[in-house]
């Protein structure tokens, strides 16, 4: 009667939280007559589980709001297909065509922001070469004999965007199209790597600049995915390192552009538009990571003098990383800072601690 999980012991929270919602259900179900007693191969497991009528119980209640993730703004969740899940007794309950792989499918009443995806992906055994179907990724570290620690493994799996579904919103303030990697504009279905900790954190962090009183209506992603072929091709002296976070769907640059010019905003009020906009975030970040020690990561303090301005990467690495790069007047701020305040207490020195 035990639902049987193998999976990757570090699949991501869910694994645990699939579980802990079986066990509910398996309580629940023993009052079932025996004739309802069924085995099936199931996924999305904890979609199909949610949907069941046992939502009413205030545990799997409790699990369902456990999906919004720490910030209570996750709108979606990314499952790989479990390799062999046995759910006894719960098969005649639903209606999910498990062949189906991938898809995505709505939750109720799993946000009151609004409608809420489980989104099971591809798996990454599907990679055929460098390429995801007719889209082209290539290698990840770990494939090239690279692997610095558990959290450069190769991805679990891909989710797979389409022209229909890139609008998905994965948090208040995202959709999936938002992290895809701007390359290949004519190929779909494209794939894309994203982790549900980033999008928590990137919440948090605007969630912590407006109760600063910095008005953060819209944080633009400049770049979030980059598939290792991309990230190859802009090469190391643009700053983009080989073993880049943006490659495990856990970093993204952004600019907080309320006024929607694509550029950062004056978020200090100085009237200008500067680096001293970018640490407004990296303080944001500081105090969330403070307050979320399992969400640390990155982050990188970008002097541009281009059309976007400055900027910020953030991500997830589970370290934590500080620099700051691009211009000699970043340079100078950067020490500067680092003697009066500490607030940048580690710069990295090598290009593979980038990004
Ligand atoms: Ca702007
Ligand atoms: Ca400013």
């Amino acid at each position: 009667m035990e639902p049987i999980f193998a999976q990757k012991a570090r699949m991501n929270p869910l694994g645990h939280l699939a579980r802990r919602i079986a066990a509910v259900v398996a309580t629940v179900s023993t009052l079932a007559p025996a004739s309802a007693i069924a085995q099936a191969d199931l996924h999305p497991d904890v979609a199909a589980l949610a949907k069941l009528p046992v939502v009413d119980s205030t545990s799997l209640r409790a699990m369902v709001v456990h999906l919004a993730g720490k910030s209570g703004k996750l709108l979606a969740r990314f499952v790989v297909p479990p390799r062999s899940l046995a759910i006894p007794i719960l098969a005649n309950n639903l209606n999910y065509a498990s062949k189906l792989i991938p898809t995505v499918q709505e939750i109720t009443g799993a946000s009151k922001l609004g409608r809420f995806s489980m989104i099971t992906m591809k798996s990454f055994r599907e990679k055929v070469a460098g390429s995801v179907g007719g889209y082209r990724v290539g290698f990840w570290p770990e494939e090239n004999g690279r692997l610095r620690s558990e959290a450069y493994e190769n991805p679990e799996g891909f989710i797979e965007v389409t022209p229909q579904n890139q609008d998905i919103r994965v948090s208040e303030h995202f959709q999936l199209s938002d992290f895809l990697t701007h390359d290949q504009k004519d190929v779909w279905p494209k794939y894309l790597v994203l982790r549900e900790p980033l999008l928590d954190k990137l919440e948090l962090v605007i969630e912590d600049l407006v109760r600063h009183g910095v008005r953060a209506e819209r944080m633009r992603v400049l770049s979030g995915f980059r598939t290792p072929q991309y990230n190859l091709a802009l090469g190391d002296e643009s700053g983009r390192a080989r073993d880049s976070r943006h490659q495990f769907g856990d970093a993204a640059d952004v600019i907080i552009d309320n006024d929607d010019n694509g550029r950062m905003d004056d978020l200090n009020h100085d009237g200008r538009v500067n680096f001293s906009d970018a640490r407004v975030i990296l303080a944001a970040v500081e105090r969330v990571e403070r307050e979320y020690p399992d969400l640390v990561g990155g982050v990188g303090l970008y002097h541009s003098g281009g059309p976007r301005g400055p900027f910020a990467h953030i991500d997830v690495r589970g370290i934590r990383a500080r620099w700051v790069q691009g211009g000699t007047r970043a340079r100078r701020h950067r020490a500067r800072s680092t003697k009066r305040s500490g607030s940048v207490k580690r710069v990295a020195s090598t290009a593979s601690s980038k990004d």
